[in-house]
């Protein structure tokens, strides 16, 4: 017995369970627990068979990721896994919780597996930019067939211990907190019956059906390029499966180990890796103690029934959380509510919820058109129009009404939420909750701290993130808070730059390649041309495409022409505009300019931003800064956010690229302190 490893022997069979909190992972002391197990039960004679099993919230969650790019540590994982299957008693284990990646693989180079039923199984290693390096790749497709385990391992999806079973992917379903008691009975049925037990090496008839069929390989491809695009793990898998078909198993594992080690020494895995770190690390506030005491959000009010409040108030509904839902008219109120019925139906229609659960989710909803439904409640989140003078009336008259330790939220995306909170009687209870749109989807939540915000508004803010499954990062007061302030000279540079000769097409193509969904241009028209700088005093360009008619996607198109599949084309008319707004400006033409200056003038401003955003004290750390552009911004997860690509950059490089465009367009390139000091030290954002 370790700390971690605990043997017992009943009636002959052998219990290996392991304890390691948090979640089980098979980090050094782990391994060695499971070695020194499983070699006593080989030893022990008493011994015919061998139930592992785990401690604590789950089965084995996977490899230890913080293991990964260090100096491995014996046993390794394989040693582990050799003792298992070279082994002559029959290996059982018994899953609760999530077994995943190396978890999984341990799980399946058992000889059985028994789950209960609220268990989850899968391979999640293509999220963290891996593959499933420990024989997952060869024994899965053995079990539910290349085409399954194509779209199981590259997905990552777990799957629920009934599926599983129905999947082959466990052999049996224990009763739901009779794990042990249920694993050491079927242990016992399997001596008893004492046939052999065939290890999944051996099971060749799912791949030997698909050998001699690549288009099985190549249709996949075909279907998944675009969502597979920018990131390495996929293709290596799909490489791994091929190799289950087409080669043995020896082979097949050692075409997995060099495709695994080829992903985990890539910058594109260390990011994801950072990131999986990173969505952790961003709800740890170093000056709010842990037993800050929590605020029960058991209802919440919402004001604004428009596109915003609608995708705020399903996110409490979403997790059956009821919402007062407030409009100043009848006809906004059931726009609104019309709104949010469309979006569940759509999900109805595909398959994600019963019409039943859209009545559900619906019915939590209680549409009111006055602020005195807001009294009794514990959260009310403001999602009016973006006005300071407006936001502050709608505060003072919540103050009136909502009850004494309600939080009064603003969804403000660039206000200042001191000036907001001092509008009421109680700043302590003010706080911003910026959400993302559509705020049903996007996963960040800036949680914005005022001066006078108290730490267990904060603690509840940040708590309340994760139960309606949002990441939280945590900002100060500035205007545009982290994620827009940080991305806002990409677009100011994006509009300069136009007008010195790359055309929009161009500079969409660099920020695609990078590895953004759509580039600024194709953004602006899709968001519509007359949104953003809405009421502007002097003429720019968005105001001439407007002029012009050119509304974006909507409306004759705008940087580019659409066709009735809303398929984007260069436009004539867009770069005429383009021309003579700049000849107006009287802008010089730069010199043809290669994709990587166009990629420095579009984001080395974003990293200086950003740096600015540190050493201000806005966002705590580099990776909450990372964390919001990433999922705010759709920032490219495999580049890590802005801050971690500045590091794979070099921080020299960055401040030498501002330096040069200070001399040629401005002061605003004047690369920030903090970053002039990280390069001149040799250092990165840490
Ligand atoms: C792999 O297995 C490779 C192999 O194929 C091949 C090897 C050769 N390692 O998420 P939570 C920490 S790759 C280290 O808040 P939950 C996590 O950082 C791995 N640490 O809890 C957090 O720490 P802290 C494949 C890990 O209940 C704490 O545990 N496996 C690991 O919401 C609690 O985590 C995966 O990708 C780990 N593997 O969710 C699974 N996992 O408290 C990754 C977690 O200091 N893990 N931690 O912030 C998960 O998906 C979720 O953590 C899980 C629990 C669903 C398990």
């Amino acid at each position: 017995m370790t700390d971690i490893a605990h043997f017992t022997v009943e009636d002959g069979i052998g219990v290996l369970k392991i304890d390691s909190p948090p979640v089980n992972a098979l980090g050094v002391n782990v391994r060695k627990g499971l070695q020194e197990g499983f070699r006593r039960f080989a030893a022990d004679s008493t011994v015919q068979a061998i139930v592992l099993i785990c401690g604590g919230r789950t089965f084995f969650a996977g490899a230890d990721i913080s293991e990964f790019g260090k100096p491995p540590q014996g046993p390794g994982l394989q040693e582990v896994f050799d003792l298992i299957e070279a082994g002559a008693k029959p290996v059982i284990a018994a899953i609760h919780g999530t077994a995943l990646g190396g978890g999984y693989e341990l799980a399946l180079i058992c000889h059985a597996r028994i789950a209960v039923p609220s268990a989850k199984v899968g391979l999640p290693e293509v999220n963290l930019g891996l593959l499933p390096g420990a024989g997952g790749t060869q024994r899965l497709p053995r079990i539910v067939g290349p085409e399954l385990a194509l779209d199981l391992i590259t997905s990552g999806r777990p799957v629920g211990a009934k599926q599983a079973l129905a999947m082959g992917m466990v052999d049996a379903l224990a009763e739901e907190g009779r794990l042990r008691e249920d694993a050491i009975a079927f242990a016992r049925k399997l001596i008893a019956e004492g046939r052999p037990l065939p290890r999944v090496r051996d099971r060749q008839d799912k791949v030997e059906a698909a050998r001699g069929k690549p288009e099985i390989f190549s249709k996949f491809r075909q279907q998944q390029a675009r969502t597979f695009r920018g990131f390495k793990a996929p293709e290596n898998i799909i490489k791994c499966i091929e190799a289950a078909v087409d080669l043995d198993f020896d082979a097949g594992m050692k075409r997995e180990a060099e495709l695994f080690r080829e992903l985990v020494t890539s910058t594109e895995s260390a990011a994801q890796r950072y990131v999986f770190f990173g969505e952790r690390e961003t709800s740890k506030i170093p000056d709010i103690a842990p037993d800050t005491p929590i605020l029960p959000i058991r209802t919440v009010g919402v004001i604004g029934a428009g596109t915003m409040g609608g995708g705020i108030s399903m996110n409490f509904v979403n997790v059956g959380i009821p919402v007062t839902l407030v409009e100043m008219s009848q006809d906004a109120l059931d726009r609104g509510l019309g709104v949010i019925r469309k979006n569940y139906e759509a999900s109805a229609r595909r398959g994600k919820m019963t019409a039943a659960q859209v009545d559900e989710r619906m019915a939590l909803i209680t549409p009111s058109l006055g602020l005195d439904a807001l009294a009794h409640l514990d959260l009310v989140i403001e999602a009016v129009y973006e006005s300071m003078d407006v936001k502050k009336d709608v505060f003072g008259k919540v103050d009136q009404i909502a009850r004494p330790g309600a939080i009064l939220a603003t969804n403000t995306s660039y206000l200042d939420v001191n000036e907001i909170a001092a509008a009421t009687s109680r700043p302590e209870s003010v706080i911003g909750l910026h959400f993302f749109s559509p705020a049903n989807v996007m996963r960040l939540l800036e949680v914005v701290r005022g001066e006078k915000t108290d730490t267990s508004v904060i603690a509840t803010a940040m708590k309340l993130a994760k139960t309606i499954g949002k990441v939280p990062v945590l900002a100060r007061v500035c205007p545009g808070f982290i994620a827009n302030r940080l991305m806002t000279p990409r677009g100011r540079q994006a509009e300069a730059l136009v007008l010195q000769g790359p055309s929009p097409y161009d500079i969409d193509r660099v920020m695609y390649d990078y590895g953004f969904a759509v580039g600024p241009f194709q953004m602006s028209d899709i968001v519509g041309l007359d949104v953003i700088g809405r009421g502007a005093t002097e003429r720019t360009l968005r105001g001439d495409f407007v002029a012009a008619g050119r509304l974006g996607q909507k409306k004759n198109g705008g940087f580019y022409n659409y066709d009735e599949n809303r398929t984007p084309s260069p436009s004539p008319e867009a770069l005429a505009l383009i021309a003579d707004f700049a000849k107006h400006k009287g802008v010089a033409t730069l010199g043809a300019l290669a994709d990587a200056d166009i990629l420095a003038r579009l984001l080395y401003p974003v990293v200086n931003e950003g740096a600015k955003i540190l050493e201000e004290g806005i966002a705590l750390r580099a990776v909450d800064i990372d964390i919001a552009a990433i999922m705010g911004y759709n920032w490219p997860v495999y580049r890590g956010g802005p801050m971690f690509w500045a590091n794979t950059v070099g921080l020299p490089k960055i401040v030498e690229g501002l330096r040069k465009l200070e001399a040629r367009e401005g002061p605003a390139f004047a690369p920030a302190a903090l970053l002039v000091r990280l390069a001149h030290e040799g250092k990165g954002f840490a």
